[in-house]
């Protein structure tokens, strides 16, 4: 089990937050999702098959790219 933290800069309300905690729970191996909008950062545990590459893959397909 791994926790990363990524900013996400795209972060801009409430409805993002939601989003990126919705489409990331959906992902394979990942644990827990928390998006805070002020900081606009992205907290994620994952195990495996989760993997920063499928999780980064992810957040750029839904247009909250990662930014490390
Ligand atoms: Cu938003």
């Amino acid at each position: 089990m791994a926790t990363v933290k990524y900013s996400v800069p795209n972060i801009s309300c409430n409805h993002c937050v939601h989003t990126i905690q919705s489409e990331l729970s959906e992902l394979a191996g990942v644990q827990a999702v928390q998006a805070d909008k002020d900081s606009r950062v992205v907290t994620i545990t994952f195990d495996q098959p989760a993997t920063e590459e499928t999780i980064k893959r992810l957040l750029a397909e839904i247009n909250y790219p990662a930014v490390d």
